[in-house]
C-alpha cells in the first residue's frame, strides 16, 4: 500500500488530490491518508494544499529505505521481497536465520538491507564497520544448484556484478582483489562475504555485501586501505538507486550463470578486473606466510600461485596481500 501511494507521489511533479490518489491505488481514504502520514513519518516532506492536494517535495539528497528502494529497483526476483533494518546486528546473520526457518518456501532471492549494523560480519571471523546514514549493507538468499565447492566461483562471479553496478553508476574505475574484495584507488570499499546453509547438499548461499557509500572518513584504523564512493566521486550518491542498480546487475549475471554453471563464461572479465594475477604477493595461509607471485586465475576460481621456492599452489582461499610500489604488502 505504502509502496504504491509513495510511487504516484513522487511520479508527480505537482500536486495530486486525494481522489486521483485513491483513483490510481484502489485504495480507501482512510488508507491513502494513513500512508500519507506514515511517510511523513518517515521523514517525507509531503506538504498540503487547501484543496486536499498533496505534493512530495524532492528537496532531499538520498533516502535509503524499503519503498525508495522499491521505487528503483527493476529486477524480477532479486530483492522482490526485501527486509529493510535502520539497524540491526548482521543482515548476514538475520538471512542465515530466515534461510533456516522459511525453508520450504521459495525464498530465492529474498533480500536483507540495513542502513546499519551493530555486528558486520567480515571473512574468517574478522569485523566489518559500518556507519549510520552511510552504508550498504546487503545480504542476498540464492539456491543454486550447485555444489558446496562451486560456491567460491559463485562467490567471484557476485563480485564481477557488484564492480559493474559500481562502474557505471559511478564512473570510476572499480577492481577485485581475490577473491572479493571492491577496490579504487588502491583502497577497500566494499566487501563480500559468502556463507553456505548446508543439509547433506548446498541448501542456501547467502551473499553479504557491503560497501562504504558517503562516509565522509573511515575509523582510524582503517583509514590508510579503506575508502568510500563519497571520498572517491566528491559526492553523495543516492544509496537506494545504486543498491537496486546492484541487484539488477546479480540478478543479470545470477541467470547468466545458471545456464551453465560454469565461471568460463566469466573468467575474462574477473581476470580484467582482478589486481593480484601477475603480482607478487605475500599469501597467509592457514599458519604459514608464503612468498611468490600469482600466475593466472583457473576456472574452478583458484588462483595459482607460484611460490619463491618455484612450488605451484592452487588457493581455494586465504589472505593474498598485494605488493604496492613501496615494496610494502596491502
Ligand atoms: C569482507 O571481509 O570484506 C566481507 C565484508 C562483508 C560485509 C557485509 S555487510 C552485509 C553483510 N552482513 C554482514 O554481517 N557482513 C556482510 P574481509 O575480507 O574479512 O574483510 C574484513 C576486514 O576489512 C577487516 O578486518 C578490516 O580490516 C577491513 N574493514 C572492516 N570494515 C571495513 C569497511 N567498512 N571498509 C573497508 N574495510 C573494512
Amino acid at each position: 500500500m505504502l509502496k504504491k501511494v509513495f510511487y504516484y507521489l513522487k511520479t508527480n511533479t505537482d500536486f495530486i488530490s486525494i481522489n486521483q490518489l485513491i483513483q490510481k491505488t484502489n485504495f480507501s481514504k482512510v488508507d491513502v491518508l494513513q500512508s500519507i502520514s506514515t511517510l511523513k513519518n518517515m521523514g517525507y516532506n509531503i506538504i498540503e494544499n487547501s484543496n486536499q492536494e498533496y505534493l512530495l517535495l524532492q528537496d532531499y539528497e538520498e533516502n535509503f529505505n524499503q519503498v525508495e528502494i522499491d521505487f528503483y529497483l527493476k529486477t524480477n526476483f532479486i530483492g522482490r521481497k526485501l527486509e529493510f533494518f535502520d539497524i540491526i546486528d548482521s543482515t548476514n546473520i538475520f538471512a542465515k536465520k530466515f534461510a533456516e526457518e522459511n525453508n520450504n518456501d521459495n525464498i530465492e532471492g529474498v533480500s536483507i538491507v540495513a542502513d546499519n549494523q551493530t555486528r558486520g560480519k567480515g571473512r574468517l571471523g574478522r569485523t566489518w564497520i559500518t556507519q549510520k546514514n552511510t552504508n550498504i549493507s546487503l545480504s542476498l538468499i540464492l539456491s543454486p544448484k550447485i555444489s558446496t565447492f562451486d560456491a567460491l566461483k559463485f562467490n567471484l562471479i557476485v563480485s564481477i556484478a557488484v564492480c559493474r553496478a559500481i562502474k557505471n553508476f559511478t564512473n570510476l574505475k572499480v577492481n577485485i582483489k581475490w577473491p572479493n574484495d571492491i577496490i579504487i584507488n588502491g583502497k577497500k570499499v566494499g566487501g563480500i562475504l559468502t556463507e553456505t546453509v548446508t543439509q547433506q547438499e548446498l541448501k542456501y548461499i547467502i551473499i553479504g555485501i557491503g560497501i562504504n557509500v558517503n562516509n565522509d572518513f573511515l575509523p582510524e584504523d582503517l583509514k590508510e586501505k579503506a575508502t568510500s564512493l563519497k571520498i572517491q566521486t566528491g559526492k553523495i550518491l543516492n544509496r537506494s538507486i545504486l543498491l537496486s542498480n546492484i541487484l539488477l546487475e546479480i540478478e543479470s549475471i545470477y541467470c547468466e550463470y545458471k545456464k551453465s554453471l560454469s565461471f568460463e563464461p566469466f573468467i575474462d572479465e574477473y581476470k580484467k578486473l582482478c589486481l593480484n594475477i601477475g603480482k607478487e604477493v605475500k599469501v597467509k595461509l592457514n599458519n604459514d606466510i608464503i612468498y611468490g607471485k600469482i600466475l593466472d586465475i583457473n576456472t574452478k576460481g583458484e588462483l595459482i600461485l607460484l611460490t619463491n621456492s618455484n612450488k605451484k599452489i592452487y588457493l581455494t582461499s586465504g589472505e593474498v596481500s598485494l605488493r604496492n610500489l613501496n615494496g610494502e604488502y596491502i
